[in-house]
């Protein structure tokens, strides 16, 4: 039975992949977060009197915080979700971007070789190579060309995974993955957002001409990828996740208003984000040959048990709009 650090567990894709560790295997696992806005403790309700869960809040950018969280906990695998996460706060104010991002990934990776984490696996994604053309798929050899204050700063994260690697010998690998969806996804990202508004018959912001290309992976898929390059990744290496499914924007919200019933008079088109990437596109044969992964889900049925997921679950995403989520931790945790 291994100890496995999750950093990040009360977002959107942490939480998640803990719900899938604790389902499965004998892993005892430690959340630590800060519960920033994102994180939502809620997310993890059904899992929290599991004997093999623990929830330590912690700030990862704060050394003398994490020497005490590694001191006690001694950690066999950190898996590092924790992160800021959406592109249009970075584009506002970048500073929380790199103190989280950058700093705090350093702090975890000199923690991890102070205490001889075995292996070190580090959450990125496919925002690091940049945008394409209509043409073409980002590979594990495809150069860094980070746009945005957000992919920026995970690329910087990913470079210094890479010199632990290189100068510290360290057991790391990096995932980069695509665009995620599914249940908890905090309802600023695109998907979600569209649903809440839509239900509330709220008006649907689409960036530009709405012809900016995504490839979506259902959030358990990109977990179990996560979950097999924690424990067959080979160190040093990079593996990318897919979901197969490259969509126009404005075809995945027309798609969730059908799903709703509802009328594309909904539709809004606003003022582009600055420095939009145009497209996303993932090759994931290394992940496909030498893990032996694959996309489970569809884009169809995932999005569809995901409107069904948010038309059944509003109390939690109302919770989310209305700030009472933050009071959750307090009632549940005493403020510990
Ligand atoms: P999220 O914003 O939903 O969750 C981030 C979590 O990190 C929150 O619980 C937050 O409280 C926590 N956190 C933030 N700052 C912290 C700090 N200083 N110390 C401790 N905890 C802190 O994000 P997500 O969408 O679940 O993404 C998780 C990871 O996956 C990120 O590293 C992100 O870059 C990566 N990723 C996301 C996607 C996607 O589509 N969402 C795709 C590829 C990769
Ligand atoms: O209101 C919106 N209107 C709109 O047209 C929002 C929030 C988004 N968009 C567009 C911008 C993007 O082209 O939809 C697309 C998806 O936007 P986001 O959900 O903000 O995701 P993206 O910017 O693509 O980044 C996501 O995928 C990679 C995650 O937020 C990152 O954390 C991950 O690394």
């Amino acid at each position: 039975m291994s100890k496995i650090l999750v950093t990040g567990g009360a977002g959107f894709i942490g939480s998640n992949f803990v719900r899938m560790l604790l389902q499965g295997g004998d892993h005892r696992i430690v959340n630590l977060d800060a519960l920033t806005y994102a994180g939502n403790l809620e997310n993890l309700q059904d899992v929290e009197r599991n004997e093999r869960y623990q929830f330590v809040r912690g700030d990862i950018a704060d050394a003398k915080a994490m020497d005490a969280v590694f001191a006690e906990h001694r950690p066999d695998v950190v898996v590092h979700f924790a992160a800021e996460s959406h592109v249009d706060r970075s584009v506002l104010d970048a500073t929380a971007f790199v103190r989280t991002n950058v700093i705090g990934t350093q702090v975890l990776l000199d923690k991890s070789r102070q205490y001889k984490t075995q292996r070190f696996v580090h959450v990125s994604t496919d925002e690091v190579y940049g945008s394409l053309g209509a043409w073409g798929y980002f590979t594990e050899e495809t150069p860094i060309q980070s746009n945005s204050p957000y992919s920026s700063s995970k690329a910087a994260s990913d470079l210094m995974v890479r010199a632990a690697v290189h100068t510290h010998h360290m057991d790391c690998v990096i995932t980069r993955c695509s665009n995620n969806y599914g249940p908890f996804q905090f309802p600023e990202k695109l998907i979600p957002l569209m649903i809440a508004n839509a239900l509330e018959g709220k008006k649907l912001p689409v960036y530009g001409d709405g012809k900016n290309v995504r490839d979506w992976i259902y959030v358990t898929d990109h977990c179990e990828g996560i979950r097999e390059a924690m424990a067959n990744g080979k160190a040093g290496e990079v593996y990318n996740f897919g979901g197969n499914a490259e969509r126009e924007n404005i075809f995945v919200v027309k798609e969730i208003l059908r799903l709703l019933g509802k009328g594309e008079d909904l539709i809004h088109y606003v003022k582009d984000r600055p420095g939009h990437d145009r497209r996303y596109a993932m090759d994931s044969t290394k992940a496909k040959a030498t893990l032996g992964w694959t996309p489970r889900h569809t884009f169809e049925e995932g999005l569809r048990q995901t409107v069904d997921w948010y038309v059944q679950n509003k109390a939690w995403w109302e919770r989310v709009r209305s700030g009472a989520y933050q009071t959750y931790y307090q009632q549940q945790y005493g403020g510990r």
